[in-house]
């Protein structure tokens, strides 16, 4: 039975096989909690990242965690939000799916996932919820993990989180 938790805390600081970061594009740092990643992980967090060419929407990609607690860094990059009509939706779905993907192919047994396109990118925090977990609960049908930990770093974050849990029964 694969665990699933939702906490409020900071994901540099879980202790985890691998911690996802929501990244841009370049893959080469920004602010949020792509920017405390990499504060966090030590430059050559930035130096693997730039040999990897950037990353397109929707898709993911693995590096060392360095310095961090986590053997492990996925860098998925989110949709920016537009209104909704621009395929927002599916592309953070897919986000989801290839955070597991890789996660499968590494062998890891315990992800961290934070709320991904939610900050700079605009996506509304409860539509964005209802997405991750819709796609968690689907991965959990499939795949045997031992913990995938989603950590919400804002308060009404959590609570979004927490109620579409609820709602989605996952
Ligand atoms: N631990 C967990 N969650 C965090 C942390 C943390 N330490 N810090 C922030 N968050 P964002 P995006 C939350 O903006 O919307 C960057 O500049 C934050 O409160 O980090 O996908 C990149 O370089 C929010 O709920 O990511 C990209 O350019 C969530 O993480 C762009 O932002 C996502 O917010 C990506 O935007």
């Amino acid at each position: 039975m694969t665990t699933l938790t939702i906490m409020q805390g900071d994901i540099t600081r879980q202790n985890v096989d691998a911690i996802v970061t929501a990244a841009n594009a370049a893959l080469l740092g920004g602010g949020g909690v792509d920017g405390a990643v990499h504060e966090a992980a030590g430059p050559d967090l930035l130096i693997a990242c730039q040999k990897l060419g950037g990353c397109p929407s929707g898709e993911a990609r693995i590096t060392p965690g360095y310095r961090l607690p986590a053997r492990w860094v996925i860098h998925t990059v989110g949709p920016v939000w537009q209104g909704g009509n621009a395929g927002e939706d599916a592309i953070l779905a897919q986000c989801y799916r290839q955070c597991f993907a890789v996660a499968r192919e590494y062998g890891l047994r315990s992800v961290a996932f934070p709320s991904i396109s939610t900050g700079a990118f605009g996506f509304p925090v409860r539509r964005a919820a209802r997405i991750a977990l819709t796609e968690i609960k689907q991965m959990l049908r499939q795949t045997e993990f031992e913990s995938i930990v989603v950590v919400c770093f804002e308060p009404e974050v959590y609570t979004a989180y927490r109620m579409l849990r609820a709602e989605i029964g996952v």
